[in-house]
């Protein structure tokens, strides 16, 4: 099939060709066509410079110096309403993430008092972990009797008013250290959150500078706090992730089965929906209607957790979710919360395709509405299931179009299975890194956005680090950005530089490592701190870096935050909006090395950006003389 360069220009997956020319024909709208009529967009919003916390507003700065408002009408400056900004951007990402953990924590809550329905402790040994980290007495005591404990300490993380978070501690000495000194290691998560809102009111915190340490410091608090809990948590009631293969793309679907896709982000979820497609009663039910059973994919996070644990396959990242319902072979697309597309449900109206969304907090237009709740989980999510056998009876075969595509990948890389991999330390790979055959290591994470070709950004960074001997690990859209195009085989250490090859060839893993959802960001924090401690040095000290090629969401605004405090050297291939505020973008980009010994780059060019970040690991290397 030939398509318009207009379509081929969108992206660099097939699939996404196949299924915009068919949206095309049929006068369908997506996200691009959306993207362009908002063309050109607001350049005051773009430079981070238009104010809207009081009415006395909205006020906005004009981008030149001897023309227009150079103030709010309260005196704010360009710098004071772009770090305003920015760390209400921070308060959004670190509240999403950290809602997800919270609910984790209830969840594990209610499985210990024995109120839930259907969840149970998978982990014991992660528990056991958790436990003496948090100081709780194991000793001829109950899993569950644990786990109470457990979920209690955990829950008191997110309202504590003094700090600090138990697992911050898990940071090497020296990054508690410098966090302290500079009055940024958190309190309470939500405490953190608030004063964000607080100090951006009106009237309150006015010095640029100490309004970013404070974003940085409720980013802090996600990281280390509310997403670590909720992998932390997430692992101990479904289990921690081990190697498992799997498969990415729309290619996943299936003609002859019912499809049900579980996009968004909690397990909590998607765990009750997977076990529902397992019930013989609706298996029973979808054949009956001529089906030959029920197909369960995965869409962006939710996605990423049921792959990562279950090996489900992944049906595609963000700006797939429209495609996956234009195959016209989604009977019911199930959500719950974050980066769920409004757009779905009048999308949804014009195939068969059943919107169904399941949480209180986050209800659209067209969706029809189930109320999941973990007392009545597993009976909620076969009700659920059920529903979407119902409607695969309405599905219109002349209107299905599956594209072929789709790629096998290996997956389930938590830190866990890293070490095991390795051989239970983690010395080989310092060894490695040591003696050069791996530079380093590279956080690869972040969404999709429509400024940028659609995978481009990640496929094309995360190319030239691995030529380049880098080890990527991976999470969010990132990670099925490069399942779908084969990097996370281990047949993809022949694209890696000889270095890394002969690394992965021999322990038999990808040169790519899946590490989770974007709360899984958590994991590779982990595996840093564990590496820094490990050479007795500060994160800041080692040859990693991070990035977000294609990044969009304020989650991403919090991760960036929260790396850069971690002492990770973070490239941005979209542009924050901050430009509008030089100091902001001094501090951001240079002033930000004193304070936490990282800094943030942006870089649109994904094969640039790659060398930024290889050239901070030689930077690093040489540094501490390797
Ligand atoms: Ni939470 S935050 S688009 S699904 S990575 Fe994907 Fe990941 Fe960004 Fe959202
Ligand atoms: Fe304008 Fe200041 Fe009000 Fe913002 S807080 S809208 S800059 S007056």
């Amino acid at each position: 099939m030939a398509f318009s360069d207009k379509i081929l220009q969108k992206s660099i997956d097939p699939t996404v060709h196949q299924m915009l020319d068919r949206a095309e024909q049929a006068g369908i709208e997506t996200v691009w066509d959306r993207y362009e009529k908002m063309l050109p967009e607001c350049g005051f919003g773009e430079l981070g410079v238009c104010c809207r916390n009081c009415n006395m507003g909205p006020c906005r700065i004009s981008p030149f110096e001897d023309e227009g408002p150079q103030k709010g009408i309260c005196g704010a400056t360009a710098d004071i309403i772009v770090a305003r900004n920015l760390i209400r951007m921070i308060a959004g990402g670190a509240a999403a993430h950290s809602d997800h953990g919270r609910d984790l924590a209830h969840t594990l809550l209610l499985t210990a008092e024995g109120k839930s329905g259907g969840y149970e402790i998978k982990d014991e040994a992660k528990l056991a972990a958790l436990a003496k980290e948090y100081g709780i007495t194991a000793d001829g005591r109950t899993k569950e009797e644990i786990a109470l404990d457990l979920a209690k300490a955990v829950y008191a993380e997110f309202g504590k008013q003094e700090g600090p978070l138990q697992f911050t501690r898990r940071a090497p000495q020296k990054r508690v250290d410098q966090w302290q000194k500079m009055g940024i290691d958190p309190r309470g998560i939500d405490r953190e959150i608030v004063e964000i809102m607080h100090r951006t009111h009106i009237g309150v915190d006015n010095d640029p500078v100490n309004l970013i340490l404070q974003g940085l410091k409720a980013s802090i608090a996600d990281g280390w706090g509310g997403s670590m809990v909720a992998t932390e948590i997430s692992d101990v009631l479904f289990g921690t992730p081990e190697p498992v293969r799997s498969e990415a793309n729309l290619g996943v679907l299936k003609a002859d089965h019912v499809n049900i896709v579980a996009h968004g982000h909690e397990p909590v979820l998607s765990e009750m929906i997977l076990a529902a497609c397992s019930d013989p009663a609706l298996v029973a039910k979808a054949k009956g209607l001529g089906a030959k059973g029920i197909n369960l994919v995965g869409m962006c996070c939710t996605g990423n957790e049921l792959n990562m644990r279950h090996g489900i396959p992944l049906a595609g990242n963000f700006m797939q979710q429209e495609l996956a319902v234009i195959t016209g072979a989604v009977d019911a697309m199930i959500v719950d919360v974050q980066c769920i597309m409004p757009a779905l449900g009048d999308l949804c109206e014009c195939f068969h395709t059943q919107f169904i969304s399941t949480s209180y907090k986050a209800k659209f237009p067209g969706a029809v509405h189930m109320q999941f709740n973990e007392e009545n989980a597993l009976s909620i999510a076969k009700e659920i299931v059920g529903s979407a056998v119902d409607n695969y009876a309405n599905r219109v075969p002349e209107k299905v179009f599956i594209p072929e595509e789709k790629s096998d990948c290996m997956v389930g890389f938590s830190a866990e299975a890293i070490i095991k991999a390795l051989g239970g330390t983690l010395d080989p790979l310092l060894d490695a890194i040591k003696s050069g055959a791996i530079k380093g290591i590279a956080g690869v994470v972040g969404c999709n956005n429509p400024k940028i070709k659609h995978d481009l950004g990640h496929v094309g960074l995360v190319k030239e680090l691995i030529k380049n001997n880098v080890l990527v690990v991976t999470t969010g859209c990132n990670a099925i950005a490069t399942a779908k195009v084969g990097l996370m085989l281990p047949e993809a250490a022949d694209q890696a530089g000889d270095g890394l090859k002969g690394v992965c060839q021999s322990l038999g893993i990808p040169p790519v490592l899946h590490m989770g959802s974007c709360v899984d960001i958590s994991r590779i924090l982990n595996v840093c701190a564990a590496a820094a401690n490990a050479l007795g040095v500060d994160i800041s000290d080692l040859p990693v870096a991070g990035a977000a090629p294609e990044w969009m969401s304020e989650k991403a605004v919090s991760i960036g935050a929260y790396v850069v405090s971690s002492g990770i050297f973070t490239v941005l291939g979209t542009v924050p909006p901050v430009l509008g505020g030089p100091l902001v973008t001094e501090v951001l980009t240079q002033g930000a090395n004193d304070v936490v010994g990282a800094a943030f780059a942006v870089e649109t060019d994904p094969v640039k950006g790659a060398g930024l970040m290889i050239a901070h690991m030689d930077a690093k290397r040489k540094a501490l003389g390797i």
